[in-house]
C-alpha cells in the first residue's frame, strides 16, 4: 500500500527505535526523565522560547495552549477552517470554556485587518477577546505557509490590543523548510506554539507546546489534570530527539514528492490543481462534479493507494518519510487510471 492519507502514518525507523530502546528514563511526572528533559530543552532552543512541554498529541498540545492562555468565557480569534475548530471534538468549548470568533481565510490564510475587526470592544455584552490563533502550515488550506511578514503584522495587531498570539505549528518544520527560514524565525512573533513530532518528523507519538517559562509551568499543571502526565516518557522523547537531529532537512524530499504527484495529475480533465498552491507536503485535488471523492478514494484503495476525501469536492494527498519518489510516480499512475475509468 502507498499510504498518502496523512504524514501521521509513518512508522519509526530501525535507527529511531534503537534510540528509543537505549533511552535513559525516569518518572517524568517528578521531572526526572532525562530524555524528556533533554527534548524539552532542545525544542525550546530550536524555537527560541524559554521552555517546552511534551504532550501525547497535537490536540492535547493545542488544548493546553488554549486553556493556559484563557479563562472560562474568553473569546479566541481563529480562522474558520483551522484544526482547533474543525477537528478537535469541540474541546475548546468544554476544556478551556472559550468561544471561537471565526474569521474567513483564503486557503487558510487570514488577513490582519480581519483579525483587527474581530477584536471585541470593551462592552458588558461582549466576551473578552484574549488570544489570536494561527495555523502554519495550514492543513485544510493545503499545507499553506504563512508569509512571515503577515505573521508579524498579525502579531502587531494582537499586541496593540493586548492579546496573545499562538501558532498551531503541527507542521511548522514544513513551513520552515519550504520558506528557508529557521523554525525560531517562523514563530518569533508568536508568544507560544505547538508542534507535532508525530507528523512530518516521523515519530510514533508526541507533540509539544513551547513558550515563556511561567506559561509552560501552568500548561504542565493542566496537562497533569487532563491525564497527560506520562511516566517513563523518555521512550517517546528519544524518538523526538532523533527526529529533530535527522528528519527536518529531509522534508525537502516530501515537498518535492508532493510537487511531483501534483505535476503528474494536474492535466487530467477531471481534476483541478493549482501548482502554485503546492507549497509543502500536501496536494489538495479539486474534483469535477462527476467524480465523488469517496469513489475515487475507494477505486485507488483497490489498486493499492490510500488517501482521504477532504470535503465534498476534494481529496487530500500527503507525502512523508515513508514515501519515496518511486511511490509518488506509481501512485500518480494509479490515480490517473482510476480517474480515466470514471470519465
Ligand atoms: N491533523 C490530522 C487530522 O486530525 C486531520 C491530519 O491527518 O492532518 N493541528 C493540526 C494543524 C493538525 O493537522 C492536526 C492533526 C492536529 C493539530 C492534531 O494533532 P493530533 O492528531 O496529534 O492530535
Amino acid at each position: 500500500m502507498i499510504d498518502l492519507r496523512s504524514d501521521t502514518v509513518t512508522r519509526p525507523s530501525d535507527q529511531m527505535r534503537a534510540r528509543m530502546a537505549a533511552a535513559p528514563v525516569g518518572d517524568d511526572v517528578y521531572g526526572e526523565d532525562p530524555t524528556v528533559n533533554a527534548l524539552e530543552s532542545a525544542a525550546a532552543e530550536i524555537f527560541g522560547k524559554e521552555a517546552a512541554l511534551l504532550t501525547p498529541s497535537g490536540t492535547m498540545a493545542n488544548q493546553l495552549a488554549l486553556k493556559t492562555h484563557t479563562i472560562v468565557g474568553d473569546e479566541v480569534i481563529a480562522g474558520r477552517d483551522m484544526h482547533v475548530f474543525l477537528s478537535e471534538g469541540g474541546a475548546a468549548a468544554f476544556i478551556a470554556g472559550v468561544s471561537l470568533n471565526l474569521i474567513n481565510s483564503e486557503r487558510g490564510i487570514v488577513k490582519a485587518q480581519d483579525v483587527a475587526a474581530a477584536v471585541r470592544a470593551e462592552d458588558i455584552h461582549h466576551p473578552p477577546t484574549r488570544l489570536v490563533w494561527l495555523e502554519n502550515t495550514h492543513n485544510r488550506g493545503g499545507g499553506t505557509v504563512y508569509p512571515l511578514s503577515l505573521v508579524r503584522e498579525i502579531s502587531e495587531v494582537a499586541r496593540a490590543h493586548g492579546l496573545a498570539l499562538h501558532i498551531d505549528g503541527a507542521r511548522i518544520f514544513n513551513a520552515a523548510v519550504a520558506s528557508r527560514r529557521s523554525p525560531a524565525e517562523c514563530v518569533a512573533a508568536a508568544d507560544t506554539l505547538t508542534f507535532c513530532l508525530s507528523k512530518g518528523l516521523g515519530c510514533p507519538i508526541g507533540s509539544m507546546v513551547a513558550g515563556p517559562a511561567d506559561f509552560i509551568k501552568e500548561a504542565r499543571r493542566w496537562r497533569k489534570a487532563l491525564g497527560g502526565g506520562m511516566r517513563q516518557a523518555g521512550i517517546i522523547a528519544a524518538a523526538g530527539l532523533w527526529a529533530l537531529e535527522h528528519n527536518v532537512d529531509r522534508m525537502e524530499e516530501d515537498h518535492a514528492n508532493a510537487r511531483l504527484l501534483a505535476e503528474r495529475l494536474c492535466d487530467h480533465p477531471l481534476v483541478r490543481i493549482d501548482m502554485r498552491q503546492v507549497e509543502t507536503n500536501m496536494v489538495m485535488i479539486g474534483l469535477d462534479a462527476r467524480v465523488s471523492p469517496a469513489e475515487l478514494a475507494a477505486g485507488a484503495r483497490a489498486e493499492g493507494v490510500l488517501f482521504l476525501p477532504f470535503g465534498p469536492e476534494r481529496v487530500r494527498l500527503v507525502t512523508h518519510l515513508d514515501i519515496e519518489r518511486q511511490d509518488a510516480v506509481e501512485a500518480s499512475g494509479i490515480i490517473l487510471s482510476v480517474l480515466d475509468s470514471m470519465r
